[in-house]
C-alpha cells in the first residue's frame, strides 16, 4: 500500500507538470483527489490494514494528498498566468497603426458656393439677411414695381398659394421688408430659395437659388455698383477677371444692367462654355427704382441705392463645369462627394 501511494505520488507529480490546459488539470484533480479518485480508493482500503500500520499509511496518504493538491494549485496558477499573458498579447493595441478612416461628409456645392459668395459681400461690409419663402404678392410683385399685368405674375410662371400669397419668385421681397423696417444706410445680401413654375430641363428647375444685394445711402451711384460688382467677380473667379455692364431692363431698377465676366473656362479667348464670346453673364443689377424706394418708405430725394441679383445654381455649374442643373437636386452621393 505504501508502494501504491508512492507510485501514485510520483505519477501525479509527473502528469501535473505535463498538463498545459486548465480543463485537463481539473480532470487530473478528479482522477487523484475526487470522490471516486485513486487516493480515495486507497483510503477506503485502509480498513483492511493491520491496526499498527494504519496511522503510518494514513499519514503518508495525507502527505501525498497535500503534495498533489499543492502541485495542482501551483500548476493552475502558472496556467492562469499564461492564459492572461496570452490574452493580453493577443489584445494588445498597436498605437502606431493608422486609425480607421472616418468618412466625412461635405457641404452641398450650392451651400459651399453660397457661403463663399455671401462671405465675399460680408468682406465688403454687407450683412446677410433671410426672409420667408412663402411671400405676400405685395412684397413679391407690387412693392417691386411689377404691375398687375406683368408677365412675371402669370400663373404660368408663379406658384400661387392663394389670391394674396405666392412662393417667392426672387429674394427681392426680403429687401423690401428690410427697407420698410430699417433706416438707411442699408447694405445687405439675401441668399435663399426661390420658386418658378418651370418645366425641368438641363437649365431649369422649379426650385432654384438666388443671392441678391441691396445698398442704400446718400449719394450711392452707378459707380458704386460697378466697383462693388467688379471686386465681387474678381474675388469669386480670380483677380484677372474683367467685367462689362450691358444696358438691360428690370421693373425694379432704373437704369438696369446685365453684368458679364470674362469666361472662367477660357479666360476670354472663346470656348464652348461662353459660345465663343469670351464673356459669361453672371448677374443683373441696377439703381433701385424710385417707386421701389417709396414702397420701402425711403425718400428718393434724399437716398439712392443699387441692387443686384444672381442665380446661384448657374454660378455653381459654371464654377465646377457642371452641365445639368438637375444634378444639383438629385442628391446622388457619387456626384455630391466630388465637391
Ligand atoms: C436683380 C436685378 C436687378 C433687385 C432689386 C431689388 C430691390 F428690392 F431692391 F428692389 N432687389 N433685387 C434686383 C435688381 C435683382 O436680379 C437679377
Amino acid at each position: 500500500m505504501r508502494e501504491t501511494l508512492e507510485n501514485m505520488r510520483d505519477e501525479a507529480i509527473d502528469s501535473v507538470a505535463k498538463i498545459d490546459d486548465l480543463k485537463q488539470l481539473d480532470d487530473l484533480r478528479r482522477k487523484y483527489l475526487g470522490k471516486k479518485g485513486e487516493l480515495t480508493k486507497v483510503l477506503r482500503g485502509m480498513g483492511r490494514l493491520p491496526a499498527q500500520e494504519r496511522p503510518i499509511i494514513g499519514s503518508l496518504a495525507n502527505e501525498v494528498r497535500t503534495l498533489i493538491q499543492t502541485q495542482l494549485d501551483n500548476q493552475r496558477e502558472r496556467l492562469e498566468e499564461r492564459a492572461l499573458e496570452d490574452r493580453l498579447s493577443r489584445e494588445a493595441i498597436d498605437v502606431t497603426m493608422p486609425g480607421a478612416r472616418i468618412d466625412r461628409g461635405n457641404l452641398h456645392p450650392l451651400t459651399s458656393v453660397q457661403n463663399e459668395i455671401v462671405d465675399i459681400f460680408i468682406g465688403m461690409g454687407f450683412i446677410a439677411v433671410e426672409g420667408p419663402d412663402v411671400e405676400l404678392d405685395y412684397y413679391n410683385f407690387e412693392a417691386l414695381n411689377i404691375p398687375k399685368d406683368h408677365p412675371a405674375r402669370d400663373i404660368q410662371d408663379t406658384f400661387y398659394i392663394n389670391d394674396e400669397m405666392v412662393l417667392r419668385t426672387h429674394t427681392s421681397p426680403v429687401q423690401v421688408r428690410v427697407m420698410e423696417a430699417e433706416e438707411p444706410p442699408i447694405k445687405i445680401v439675401v441668399p435663399g430659395r426661390v420658386y418658378r413654375s418651370d418645366d425641368v430641363d438641363a437649365t431649369h428647375s422649379p426650385i432654384f437659388h438666388q443671392i441678391e444685394g441691396l445698398v442704400i445711402d446718400k449719394n450711392v451711384t452707378m459707380a458704386d455698383l460697378k466697383g462693388a460688382l467688379d471686386v465681387f467677380a474678381k474675388e469669386l473667379f480670380g483677380k484677372d477677371t474683367k467685367t462689362r455692364f450691358r444696358p438691360h431692363y428690370f421693373p425694379f431698377t432704373e437704369p438696369s444692367v446685365e453684368v458679364d465676366a470674362t469666361c472662367v473656362t477660357c479666360g476670354g479667348d472663346g470656348c464652348r462654355i461662353c459660345s465663343n464670346t469670351g464673356w459669361i453673364e453672371i448677374l443683373g443689377a441696377g439703381m433701385v427704382h424710385p417707386n421701389v424706394l417709396r414702397y420701402g418708405n425711403i425718400d428718393p430725394s434724399i437716398y439712392s441705392g443699387y441692387a443686384f441679383g444672381l442665380g446661384l445654381d448657374r454660378i455653381v455649374n459654371l464654377k465646377y463645369g457642371i452641365d445639368d442643373i438637375r444634378l444639383l437636386y438629385e442628391n446622388d452621393v457619387r456626384f455630391l462627394k466630388q465637391f
